[in-house]
């Protein structure tokens, strides 16, 4: 049985993955960091099948018991802090958690055993002010936020660990992928929360930021498919993973309050507070090396996306009614 430690299991991506790895038949382990309280909602029909482990990606010997302790084949670095706002207020916590928390996890994997294989969840931000468009492997990445800088270190210390000691480290270049488990901060999901507390009169007015900002967005249930074709490649190598189209938040609010048969622009006010210091304002992937080397594409599309979100927001509400 392979077995496979995930670190962020009890975030969006990591929910995802740890099913995924499930039904592939892994022993899955999970690191969580202590809380006061418990924090595994969305692992919570999964948590019997899962063996947790605490341990902190600011804390190298923590790191290092838990690889001893899990002896994983497989790691997927998924924890970070990663809401991009945050990066501006906590940015030397920001680059302690989601840039040197890499090298931690790359230390323990050389002490403890260089055959794990690694995967690092890099990240679209750090294409920020985009060179070209659509963004590659090749692109040169321009971040705009404390959040993308530190990304970009994970990335080159993933490609260096590679290239200096052989170990099997690849870094996804992810875009944005949303479900209904994406954290209630980022756009897409406080769009879909909000149109459901409004049809059902919990809620009067949506507080947007930049309504203009456009994203490559995908469903987070496709994406996680990605992350285990790269570790299951016959050589570790960096892939960009992006459906290929972009759309607005505009365009999102649209379509996800037309799905309750209500006009947007009744409900969304601009709050200049949610504006960033510095924004990125479109991005869009090209994503064929990952379908010709790994065979990998999106199955779903923005508009299934926005409407399986918005749904799953209106039957929670309904039931918390
Ligand atoms: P979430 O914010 O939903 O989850 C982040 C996870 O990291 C949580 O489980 C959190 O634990 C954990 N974590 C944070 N800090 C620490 C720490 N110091 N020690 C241990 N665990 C910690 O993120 P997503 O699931 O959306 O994203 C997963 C990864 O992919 C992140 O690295 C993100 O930056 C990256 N990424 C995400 C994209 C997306 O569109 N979703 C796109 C590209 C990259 P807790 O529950 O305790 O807070
Ligand atoms: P992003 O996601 O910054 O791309 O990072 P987010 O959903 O936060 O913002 C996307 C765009 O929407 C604009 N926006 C708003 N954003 C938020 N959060 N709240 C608002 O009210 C709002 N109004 C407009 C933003 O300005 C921005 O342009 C996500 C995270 O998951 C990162 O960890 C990941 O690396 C990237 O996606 C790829």
């Amino acid at each position: 049985m392979p077995r496979a430690l995930i670190t962020g299991v009890t975030g969006q991506d990591g929910a995802y993955l740890a099913r995924f790895l499930l039904d592939k038949g892994y022993q899955v382990h999970g690191m969580v960091r202590r809380s006061s309280t418990e924090n595994f909602e969305r692992i919570a029909d999964v948590r019997d099948r899962i063996q947790l482990h605490q341990a902190d990606l600011l804390d190298q010997l923590s790191l290092l018991r838990l690889l001893e302790r899990s002896e994983p084949d497989e790691l997927y670095n998924m924890a970070a802090q990663s809401f991009v706002p945050t990066s501006f207020d906590q940015p030397l916590l920001t680059g302690e958690f989601t840039a040197l928390g890499v090298t931690r996890l790359l230390e323990a994997i050389r002490t403890v055993d260089p055959k794990i294989r690694f995967y690092q969840a890099s990240s679209s931000e750090m294409f920020g002010s985009v060179r070209e468009e659509p963004q590659n492997e090749q692109t040169p990445f321009w971040p705009r936020s404390p959040y993308g800088v530190a990304k970009v270190y994970g990335h080159w210390i993933t490609v260096n660990y590679r290239e200096s000691y052989g170990i099997f480290a690849c870094s996804g270049i992810l875009f944005n992928h949303e479900s209904p488990w994406r954290g209630k901060e980022f756009v897409t999901r406080k769009i879909s929360d909000a149109v459901a507390r409004i049809h059902h009169g919990k809620q009067r007015k949506l507080q947007l930021g930049n309504l203009d900002a456009h994203r490559d967005w995908g469903f987070a249930g496709d994406f996680v498919r990605a992350m285990w074709q790269m570790l299951q490649h016959d050589h570790p190598d960096d892939y960009v993973v992006a459906t290929g189209t972009k759309h607005s938040v505009r365009e999102f609010a649209d379509r996800a309050f037309a799905r309750v048969g209500l006009d947007y622009r009744e409900f969304v006010e601009l709050d200049a507070a949610l504006l960033r210091p510095a924004d990125v304002h479109t991005l869009r992937g090209d994503a064929s090396k990952a379908r010709r080397e790994l065979g990998w594409q999106p199955e779903t599309s923005f508009e299934q996306l926005v409407d399986l979100m918005v749904d799953a927001d209106l039957q929670r509400v309904a039931a918390e009614a």
